[in-house]
Order: structure tokens, then sequence, then C-alpha cells
């Protein structure tokens, strides 16, 4: 992954998204183990291969990323911190799951490995999304999630939006029609900042919640989170129409092929990359009030606007 990022600082970046994705990748092994818990019956092998597939499968776990790092600004349980972080990801990789079915994107390939559908059946892959999906609400809430019970209600209720028909859900939607609808870049924005933002602002605000942060703070880490939603969602636009299938390990070119409009096809690459540079500056800046605890998060934004997978 080239993050065009000074050596040191992506050596320092590499190094702590390698670190929690082990801690996440090690809560989620976990939690899909086949035994099963108090109140369940049985957990179908089948199923239960499904969801590893689609979850224990690489991945650059971005999100659950941002929420320890956030947390970690205000000193919060990382362990707590860490079961917010893997629910997150249960969503995230549950979007992909059920994104990649035929009657959605129809992907045969997802982190360079065949996707869950190709790799067991549909029934299976859209049944894998749906326990991906409440695992992630047992994460934030469940007895061995040392939080108080307001704080998980709130992390769940906000989860929940970020997911649902006013987030990602609603978003992908919005997706699913724009090749008819043809929205304008107003709506294209929108539309992103649903399908792709509402996790990503989720992320950063969770850290906040976490940390019990004051109002100020929580409102620089969510404007942080949806300055980096934004960036995020433009360098993938623009991976789209400029990298190849083998170095992003999914298809290329999908926006162009099914005839969607994109910031990148609006404007051109060129005011995408400029845009980007903007972005990162704003989400740096917006984080100043936080001093050197920062610098994770700073690198992080200018890691996501230049990120090649
Ligand atoms: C099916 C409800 C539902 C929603 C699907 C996330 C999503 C909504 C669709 C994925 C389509 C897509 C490629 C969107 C662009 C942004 C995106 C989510 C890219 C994948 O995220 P990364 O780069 O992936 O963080 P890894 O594999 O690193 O986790």
């Amino acid at each position: 992954m080239n993050s065009s990022l000074a050596p040191q600082d992506d050596q320092l970046l590499q190094l702590a998204l390698a670190r929690r994705a082990e801690e996440v990748e090690t809560v989620l092994d976990a939690e899909l183990s086949p035994r099963p818990l108090a109140g369940e019956i049985e957990r179908p092998a089948r199923l239960l291969a499904a969801m590893r597939h689609g979850v224990l499968n690489g991945g650059k776990r971005l999100r659950p990323f941002l929420v320890m790092e956030c947390a970690a600004l205000f000193a919060a349980d990382d362990a707590a911190a860490l079961r917010v972080a893997a629910a997150l990801e249960c969503i995230h990789c549950y979007s992909l799951v059920h994104d990649d079915l035929p009657a959605m994107d129809d992907d045969d390939l997802r982190r360079g490995l065949p996707t869950v559908h190709r790799a067991f059946d549909e029934a299976t892959a859209i049944l894998a999304g749906d326990a991906l999906l409440t695992l992630a609400f047992d994460l934030v809430c469940g007895a061995q999630t040392d939080l108080q019970p307001a704080i998980k209600a709130e992390l769940a209720s906000l989860l929940a939006r970020a997911a649902g028909l006013g987030g990602m859900a609603g978003g992908q939607a919005l997706d699913l029609q724009a090749a008819t609808d043809r929205p304008d870049e107003t709506g294209i924005i929108r539309l992103q900042a649903m399908k792709t933002g509402a996790l990503i602002r989720f992320a950063c605000e969770a850290g906040a919640a976490l940390g019990k942060a004051g109002p100020a703070e929580r409102e620089a880490l969510v404007a942080y989170g949806e300055a980096i939603g934004l960036a995020f969602q433009l360098a993938d636009d623009l991976l789209d129409a400029t990298g190849d299938a083998a170095a992003l390990g999914k298809a290329a070119r999908k926006d162009e092929a099914a005839g969607k409009a994109t910031l990148v096809s609006l404007h051109g690459e060129e005011w995408a990359r400029a845009q980007l540079e903007g972005l990162v500056t704003q989400a740096s800046d917006l984080l100043d009030g936080f001093a050197e605890r920062a610098s994770v998060l700073k690198a992080t934004a200018r890691f996501i606007a230049n990120r090649q997978s």
C-alpha cells in the first residue's frame, strides 16, 4: 500500500494499522467460533464458514482503526473500544457480502478472493450478511462489553442509524437507482455520504462517545469523519476509474460500465486530486485542538486520500 506519506509517518501508520487489525481479527475470530453462546441452540457450520470467509479475509480494517484511534485520543478503555471497532467491521463486511450479490453489484472477487456467494451460494451469502449485522449489535451491547448501559444504548442507536435507512442501506438504494435517476452533483455527494460516509463518520463519533468527549471535541471528530469519508469515496472513484483489478483485489471501472456518474467522471482526475488535497488539509486542521495526540489520525487522512487499494 503506497500512502505517499513521509517515510517515517508512513511506517508508523502501517505499524499502527497492522497492530489494530490484528487485535480486531482476534476478537472476530473468537466471536465466530463454532461453540454456541448462552441463548443459542446451534451454530450451523456452513453459515459460520461463510461468515468467516466474509470477515476474516484481509481488508484494511480502516473503520475499526478509526474507532480505536479516536477513542485513544481520550485514553478510553481499549478493550471496550475494540469490541465496538469489531462491531463496525462486521457491519462493513456484511455490506460488502450483500453488495457483491448478483442482485446488487454481481462481483466475483473481493479482497483478492472469491466473493462469499461464489465461494458458497447466494442464500448462504445473504444469511451470512444478516448474521454479521446482528453480531455487530451483540458486540456493542453484550455483557462482555464493559461499558455503561447508556453508552451501549447510544452506540447501538448511532450504529443503527449509520447502517440503516438514512445511512448506508439508504445510500445503497440511491446508488442502485443512480443509473436511471442520474443524480446531480449534490445528489451524488449525498448518496456517497450515506453509502460510504456514514460508517466512517460513525467510527469517529463512536471514538468520541467511548471517550466521553465534550461537545466541541465530539463535533471536531464528527467533522473530521465527514471530511475523510468524502476523501475515501473520492479516492475510491479515482481507483475505480484508473486502477486495475489485480491491485484492487476487486473489479475496476464498474461505475462507467453501470452508467453511473461520479465526481471524477463529472470533473476529471485533476480536479479530484486537488479536492482530495483540500480534504486532507481540512481534516487535519479539524484535529489541531488535539495537538500531537492526533498525529496518527492526521496521517490517516492522507493515507485515505492516497491509498492504492
Ligand atoms: C448492501 C446495505 C448494503 C450496502 C453496501 C459499502 C457498500 C454499501 C457497498 C460497497 C461498494 C463499494 C465498493 C463502495 C465504495 C467504498 C467502499 C465501501 C470500499 C470498500 O471499503 P474498503 O476499501 O475495503 O475499506 P476493505 O476491503 O479494505 O475493508
